[in-house]
């Protein structure tokens, strides 16, 4: 217990429950964490403020709950770590929110400064440790300025580009005595993008296109982006945290744009006007390979976001949203009847190829079938994490987004890390408790985080886990096939991971046919406790991207002993 809370008479105001006060008075409502003798003030003051605190089974699951948090609502998510085995269990999640831009605010105890060189555990320099992984890492060394880092710390975290911040609050730090500090708030520029010479641009075009990334979900601009398609008459594609701004059901809507998707690569070979608007131009969409003829705009409140992929005729230095408000408000129709239809026809075709896997009736399952299962049972609003390697592919196929921050891959984030699936899922149910949340997990991903099942039970937030069971690494072993001839650390046993579901108290099942999964997935959709759904895969089964990817492995490698 607080010693000041023994104490008759008014609380005198600690760097703690200043801390607290000022997370409270920005709007944070939950806290990740896992416990450590190093922050038990800043706990203990966070719950008397009325901040929820969620405790995980690893700080690796509570940072990846925190990013889980930011995507489910365009807020910064808080994980609080005890010290430095915590901080560095957090690291990889940290580092993961980070490179995929994704706002985390990080805060570690410490060893009290007075203690500091006498030998305590975890005594290390934690800024050292921190600042290669985040976007800005700081100790706190006075109390009365401590709130005041905090308060800077969340305000880094989800400025342009977003990313993890962490700050170490030494314990002595905690527990001193403040003044109660009083922040204004920083004034923001609200400076008019001009947007005269894109305006121009996009008036002549004869096939535009905007494609939407995560900068236009963390600056709310999923209202704009629509009203611009609609009064433009532009079709539009969402990337990363990004999908489901515009439904994938909207007529204007082309998906994902996935170098592999036929609509894609139409984009990439015919548009003539492209505007990339908070996107960053990745592999996976061919580092926007757009043909040598077409205009590229890109728009990013980061300029950090231009020096990756192929060069912009115009770069604007803008918030999204103000750009894409201002583009809409003064948009004429344009005439893309014909492109638009054309475009509609490729993405069309493919979702008819994807569908057929629907009635795919073999058991083991087929991957192509469990995903078409799974999309059949979802409702528009549902959350779904994809945790994988090779069932990312199926994945990515078959889940459409219909609603903003509905579909997370860990495939397409920065660091391709494994193991985010199950924590974002409990982080996102955290903040949308209203929505059914599914994690789709491969086997091998799904073991990273899996004790936090029991997180889940234990504070309420059920989420829905299906694994698919293809006893390995899939995608890794495909490629050892195909590159090497022979498979190597990449097989595990086809486990029963349901059972783990009822050690944490929630539901499993183990599936083999197509009947059961439509069973058990639509009980999950729910259930009140966590669910775990092990359906056991046709291993013999690669997907139709996988000869493409070992080609691709193939020529480095060719490139590399050439
Ligand atoms: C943390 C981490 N470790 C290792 C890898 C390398 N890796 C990429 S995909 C993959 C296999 C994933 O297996 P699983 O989750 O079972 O999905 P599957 O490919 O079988 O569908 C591995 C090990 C990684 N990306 N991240
Ligand atoms: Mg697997």
């Amino acid at each position: 217990m607080n010693a000041n809370r023994d104490k008759n008479g008014p609380r005198r105001p600690t760097g703690a429950s200043e801390i607290a006060r000022t997370l409270r008075a920005r709007g944070v409502s939950t806290v990740f964490t896992l416990c450590g003798d190093h922050t038990n003030p800043l706990l203990d003051a966070c719950d008397d403020a009325g901040i929820r605190i969620v405790d995980t089974r690893d700080e690796r699951g509570a940072a990846w709950m925190a990013a889980g948090w930011a995507l489910a609502t365009a807020e910064p998510g808080v994980v609080v770590v005890s010290n430095t085995p915590a901080l560095t269990n957090a690291a990889t999640a940290l580092a993961d929110s980070t490179a995929s831009g994704i706002p985390v605010l990080c805060i570690t105890g410490g060893v009290g400064l007075d203690d500091r060189g006498k030998g305590h555990p975890g005594d290390q320099d934690q800024v050292a440790i921190a600042s290669p992984l985040a976007k800005w890492a700081a100790r706190a060394a006075q109390p009365d300025d401590a709130a005041a880092f905090i308060s800077r710390g969340h305000e880094i975290a989800l400025a342009p580009r977003p990313g993890a911040v962490v700050v170490e609050l030494p314990l002595d730090v905690q527990q001193r005595g403040v003044e109660p500090l009083s922040l204004p708030p920083p004034r923001t520029d609200n400076e008019t993008p001009d947007v005269g010479e894109i305006r121009a641009r996009l008036s002549r075009a004869e096939r535009p296109v905007v494609i939407a990334g995560s900068g236009c979900f963390w600056d709310g601009a999923g209202d704009v982006l629509r009203a611009l398609a609609e009064s433009a008459r532009i079709p539009v594609f969402t990337a990363r945290a990004a999908r489901g701004l515009l439904s994938d059901d909207h007529e204007l809507c082309m998906g994902f744009p996935n170098l592999m998707a036929p609509a894609a690569q139409m984009i990439f070979g015919e548009a003539d006007v492209a505007i990339v608007v908070g996107a960053e131009l990745d592999v996976l969409m061919g580092s926007g390979a757009f043909h040598p003829g077409c205009t590229l705009i890109r728009v990013d409140a980061d300029p950090g976001a231009f020096a990756i992929g192929r060069r912009a005729e115009i770069e604007l230095i803008a918030s999204p949203r103000a750009t894409l408000e201002l583009l809409a408000a003064g948009a004429q129709p344009l005439d893309t009847d014909g492109w638009v239809k054309r475009l509609r026809e490729a993405v069309d075709a493919r979702a008819a190829e994807v569908a057929k896997r629907a009635q795919i009736s073999s058991s083991p399952l087929h991957p192509g079938r469990m995903m078409a299962e799974v999309a059949s049972k979802l409702p528009a609003d549902a959350i779904v994490t994809v945790d994988a390697g090779e069932l990312a592919l199926w994945a990515i196929d078959a889940i459409p987004a219909r609603a903003p921050s509905s579909f997370h891959t860990s495939s397409a984030s920065a660091m391709g890390a494994l193991g985010m699936g199950l924590p974002w899922a409990i982080g996102m149910k955290a903040a949308r408790p209203e929505r059914p949340v599914v994690a789709l997990c491969g086997d091998g991903s799904f073991g990273f985080t899996a004790m936090e099942l029991e997180t889940s039970a234990r504070h309420g937030l059920p989420v829905g886990v299906v694994i698919g069971n293809d006893g390995g690494w899939g995608i890794v072993r495909h490629l050892q096939n195909a590159l090497q001839g022979r498979a190597l650390a990449s097989d595990l046993p086809v486990a029963p991971y349901e059972l783990l579901a009822e050690f944490a108290g929630g539901v499993g099942d183990r599936v083999e046919a197509p009947k059961q999964l439509e069973i058990a997935i639509t009980n999950a959709l729910v259930a009140s406790r966590p669910s775990v759904i092990n359906a056991i895969l046709d291993q013999s089964i690669q997907h139709e991207a996988m000869p493409l990817i070992a080609a691709m492995f193939a020529a480095r490698q060719e490139g590399a002993s050439g």
